[in-house]
């Protein structure tokens, strides 16, 4: 990653750190529109990305800190959302916050959620190991929405990807996408954390807690990352998805090295994917 770049990303996370330091708790959350300085903000040890590219609604993405005050299993980092992010700062004070961004969804997303998509944001970009040689990938994400509890299984299946030259990694142990109708309050519960109550510092009706993925025996060479989430029936109910600040690496966040069990998955014959989680 650019070093110019890299330092922007640092300082513009930093200056959200320092917001939350001066406020209450809670978390913050500040608009950012350039991919550069997103891709930069995730980007971790052992990587560089180039070739960003960014499509999404101004004020659809930003950077966010002081996440685990507010019940995220993530402190720092970058949210992508179908509405605009600032509506992420809670408590939980309606059950239905919604922005209709008017832009499009994104047919990969459609297909994995079974409906059409709207508001999307793409995020995209190259990324190399460093040294030449290949590696295994890693990254943090939760993803969290309004449409739970009360619209699991009725059409409107938010769903976000993380498509690693094309084939979506963020999968369930199934093989299934992670969405609305997928972990919920019923369904693969124990990675669900259910905030309709407002128990947590943040407007989310729901969130899951930190999923980390991970891609293992990744050939060397460039690698092409597409993060995508989208609205899914119309464009109302917002959902997001957090990222971790410097997660998307070579090695795994440290935060999750302690984690307990996990679970492989073969994807491809060049591909495996491992999935773990936090609480169980
Ligand atoms: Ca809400
Ligand atoms: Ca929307
Ligand atoms: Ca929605």
């Amino acid at each position: 990653m650019d070093m110019q770049l890299k330092s922007l990303s640092g300082v513009l996370i930093s200056c959200v750190a320092f917001a939350a330091t001066g406020a209450q708790a809670g978390l913050v959350v500040n608009d950012v529109n350039d991919g550069g300085v997103l891709a930069s903000a995730i980007a971790g040890s052992g990587i560089t990305v180039s070739n960003v590219s960014y499509l999404g609604a101004e004020g659809a993405a930003g950077g966010f800190s002081n996440g685990v005050a507010s019940g995220l299993e993530l402190e720092s980092g970058i949210i992508l959302a179908t509405g605009q992010v600032s509506s992420a700062m809670g408590g939980n004070n309606e059950n239905g916050v919604s922005t209709d961004n008017g832009t499009m969804g994104y047919m990969p997303l459609s297909e994995l959620a079974g409906h059409q998509t709207y508001d999307a944001v793409v995020l995209s970009f190259d990324f190399e190991f460093d040294g030449g040689a290949g590696g295994d990938l890693f990254f943090d994400v939760i993803f969290a929405s309004e449409e739970y509890l009360e619209f699991v299984g009725t059409g409107f299946n938010d769903v976000f990807a993380f498509f690693l030259d094309g084939v979506d990694i963020a999968l369930l142990p199934d093989g299934s996408p992670i969405s609305i109708d997928t972990v919920n309050n019923e369904t693969n519960s124990s990675m669900f954390v259910d905030n309709t109550a407002g128990a947590y510092d943040i407007e989310y009706d729901g969130f899951t807690t930190n999923i980390g993925l991970s891609a293992l025996g990744l050939s060397a060479g460039a690698h092409t990352m597409t993060v995508a989430i989208a609205d899914s029936g119309d464009h109302l109910f917002d959902s997001a998805i957090f990222i971790g600040l410097d997660s998307f690496g070579g090695a795994p966040d440290p935060v999750n090295m302690s984690l307990p069990g996990t679970l492989s998955l073969i994807l491809a014959s060049m591909l495996a994917l491992v999935w773990r989680r936090r609480r169980s």
